[in-house]
């Protein structure tokens, strides 16, 4: 079992190649986008909280993520591992995430990184919003929230690849094809030596 993490833009395809992933390794799948929108469907006070941010495309503050995550991980389900998706997206949460697991003596495995041009992007977030009619898919918040990712996720992602232990994986293929290359490159970074699992 091992710790990981899905990033990319939105729309690069976390949440469905997150989905595919922890059918495939056993291991469960976290989405604190997921999460946040259960708790607005369900009208609770972190659900009318996240909802003031989600609507907009912001983030959702990283105190009330960061102890939201604090919690999920501390559930039976992921003790012996986990694939976080969407988290962390700024720098403070990489720093908050690393005392979760240093608290634990746990390290990540492998932290992979989709990537796709941004008017790809903009066209399958239009795409899911005439599906699923999402409150943040619509133009202007699909392109700020694109712009928030190249002003704070960036950088989380420069963090891990400073550690070794990111693996980027073109975001543009079909969806099975990219679950293909995920799946190649976590044996990559799995099977290399000195790795923490
Ligand atoms: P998320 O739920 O993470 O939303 P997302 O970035 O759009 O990704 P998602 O996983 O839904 O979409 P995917 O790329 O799989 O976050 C939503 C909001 O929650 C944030 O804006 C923020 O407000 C808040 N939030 C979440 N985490 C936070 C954090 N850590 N800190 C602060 N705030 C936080 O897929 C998109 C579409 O593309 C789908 O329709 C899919 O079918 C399609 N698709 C996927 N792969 C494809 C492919 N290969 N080809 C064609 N289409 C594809």
């Amino acid at each position: 079992m091992t710790r990981m993490l899905i990033m990319g833009p939105p729309g690069s395809g976390k949440g469905t190649q997150a989905e595919r992933i922890s059918e495939r390794l056993g291991v469960v799948a976290i989405s604190t986008g997921d999460i946040f929108r259960a708790n607005v469907k369900g009208g609770t006070p972190l659900g009318l909280e996240a909802r003031k941010y989600m609507d907009n495309g912001d983030f959702v503050p990283d105190s009330v993520t960061n102890e939201m995550v604090r919690n999920r991980l501390s559930q039976d389900d992921a003790k012996e591992g986990f694939l976080l998706d969407g988290y962390p997206r700024t720098v403070a949460q990489v720093d908050y995430l690393d005392g979760i697991l240093a608290a634990g003596e746990h390290k990540l495995g492998v932290v992979l990184q989709l990537t796709a041009v941004d008017e790809e992007l903009v066209s399958r977030l239009l795409g899911r919003a005439r599906e699923t009619g999402r409150s943040d898919d619509n133009e202007s918040v699909i392109r700020h929230r694109l712009a928030l990712y190249h002003q704070q996720t960036e950088a989380v992602v420069a963090r891990y690849a400073g550690r070794g232990i990111l693996a980027e994986v073109d975001g543009m293929g079909g969806i099975e094809d990219v679950t293909d290359s995920v799946m190649g490159r976590i044996d990559d970074v799995l099977s290399a030596p000195a790795r923490g699992l």
